[in-house]
């Protein structure tokens, strides 16, 4: 197999990156552009002893990068930032080719935030303070020590963006890196790679292993040397990983699914509760934090979806490339049939499609708003990660707020209200990790970032994620009991 294959006129290195050199697999697996199914090349297909490699690469490679002053490491965390804005548009093309997203907000929103991630916790390293304090005349000094290797396992629905969330915090609290991409969309995580080895940081501080998670997850989960493990990714999945990490006792931090509701109350801008509304189509859906349950307020229903209706009909669905394109495909025709599967059954029970309710092809699926569905069927309960959102409706603030609450997730909450005091009191009661008032998607990298219930467990963000990153160390000195030198 070739060590190169060429994305969209960009050369991209089809093996994996462990201990600062190109290491290819026997065996590869096929990558396949959601645009049109046509084949990108073949990957190299990890292996447990490539796994096992990738982690002893991270630990001979942390004591030195440990060591790194803050200063320094910070130093080379800005050149990779610089790196990848120098390559934005290639990641860009190459991203859209590999996971279906649109081409524009690469451009224009997820690509500049990559090269935010590692400026933004490059900085936010220099400001963690070492506390100081004194007890009956002794030295308590609280530092951040750097955990050790970390094994950071992510998603296909936002590639990079989603990665560098993890690896700038890991590495800039002077960890080392095994990134393990998700095999429906490997390419960026391989330009990553090059960017780094690029901007001067050291070998095997970040290793790259592709593959499937089936196969060398535990390999990497397991690992008696691996300290810290971040996951971003399904519940069933965060299973099996918490239970293989269980057997080193590694603190996990999981980031995972979502059924965030969208709460309109009369009082709402209707305009600005539409827009709200249709931007959760955005990714086809395939986003985590897309508010998937609209609940409106009983006396604006009719009004509401009709504009929604209008609003959403406008929108263009076809090739991610066309700067035109509202939506692009999904990931895979594998999601796709659980999308159709989950949209069936819910019609079969009785649900109304408004708009939408089929696929258009074997990729791409139509905008979908499903009214008629009860609070306990699967519809409302699961999530679908694709363009589809259901309606139900509400009459007073109080059973706005329990249905809002009334699933096994509490990952965000959206409110679209009028009323301040309102808005206080609601927001008060939601069981979310992140909630947006007459807003969605602002998020700042100094909050706190995570879910509540089966959304996940631990935050990242700011200081929290070097919290995660780092072991607390408090090291008390007496005051006597020195010699003289
Ligand atoms: O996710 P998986 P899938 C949800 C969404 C979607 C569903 C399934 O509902 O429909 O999950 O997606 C790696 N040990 N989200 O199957 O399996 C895998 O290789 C270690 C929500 O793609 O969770 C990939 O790198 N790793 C979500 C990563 O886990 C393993 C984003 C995610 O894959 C592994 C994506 C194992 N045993 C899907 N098995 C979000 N929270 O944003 C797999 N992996």
């Amino acid at each position: 197999m070739p060590d190169k294959i060429t994305v969209a006129g960009v050369p991209v290195d089809t093996r994996h990156w462990i201990g600062g050199r190109r290491v290819a697999s026997g065996d590869t697996f096929t990558d396949v552009s959601p645009i049109d199914g046509s084949v990108l090349g073949e990957i190299s297909r990890g292996t447990p002893a490539e796994a096992a490699a990738a982690v002893a690469a991270a630990k001979a490679a942390f004591p030195a990068w440990a060591a790194t002053s803050r200063a320094e490491r910070a130093r080379i965390l800005h050149a990779v930032a610089d790196g990848v804005d120098k390559r934005l548009e290639e990641l860009a093309v190459v991203e859209t080719t590999d996971n279906g997203a649109l081409l524009r907000s690469h451009r224009r929103g997820v690509m500049p935030r990559v090269a935010h991630n590692f400026r933004f916790f490059a900085d936010w390293l220099l400001t963690l303070e070492h506390e100081d304090f004194e007890t009956r005349g002794h030295r308590n000094h609280v530092s951040w020590d750097p955990a050790g290797p970390s094994v950071l396992i992510t998603p296909w629905n936002a590639p990079l963006m989603l990665a560098t969330w993890k690896v700038a915090p890991a590495l800039a609290a002077g960890n080392t890196v095994v990134l393990k991409p998700a095999e429906w969309s490997p390419l960026t995580a391989s330009l990553l790679a090059d960017i780094a080895a690029a901007a001067g940081l050291p070998a095997g501080v970040l290793n790259v292993v592709q593959g499937y998670g089936s196969e060398i997850g535990d390999a990497l989960t397991s690992h008696p040397d691996v300290r810290r493990i971040s996951f971003t990714g399904s519940v069933p999945t965060a299973r099996r990983i918490a239970a293989s990490a269980a057997t080193q006792l590694t603190p996990l931090s999981l980031e995972l699914g979502g059924k965030s509701p969208l709460l309109v109350f009369a009082d709402a801008d209707l305009d600005l509760a539409v827009d709200l509304a249709v931007e959760q189509y955005d990714n086809a859906g395939q986003v985590c934090l897309a508010a998937t349950r609209l609940l409106v307020q009983e006396s604006i229903a009719e009004e509401f979806t009709r504009r929604f209706v209008e609003k959403a009909s406008r929108l263009t669905q076809g090739d991610p490339r066309d700067e035109a394109t509202d939506i692009g495909p999904t990931i895979h025709p594998r999601q796709l049939e659980k999308i159709d599967g989950f949209v069936r059954r819910a019609t079969a029970a009785g649900a109304r499609a408004v708009i939408g309710g089929h696929a258009e092809d074997g990729r791409y699926y139509a905008p979908t708003l499903l009214t008629d569905v009860a609070q306990d069927s699967e519809i409302v309960q699961e999530e679908v990660f694709g363009p589809v959102l259901t309606l139900q409706t509400f009459t007073t603030e109080e059973e706005g707020v329990r249905l809002a609450n009334d699933t096994r997730f509490g990952l965000a909450a959206t409110v679209a209200t009028g009323d301040r005091a309102r808005a206080d009191r609601v927001t008060d009661r939601l069981v979310a990790g992140t909630v947006w008032v007459n807003c969605f998607f602002v998020r700042d990298l100094q909050a706190p970032f995570g879910g509540s219930r089966l959304s996940g467990v631990g935050r990242e963000g700011g200081t929290w994620s070097f919290d995660f990153y780092c072991d607390l160390k408090n090291t008390v000195t007496a005051p006597e009991g020195w010699q003289d030198h």
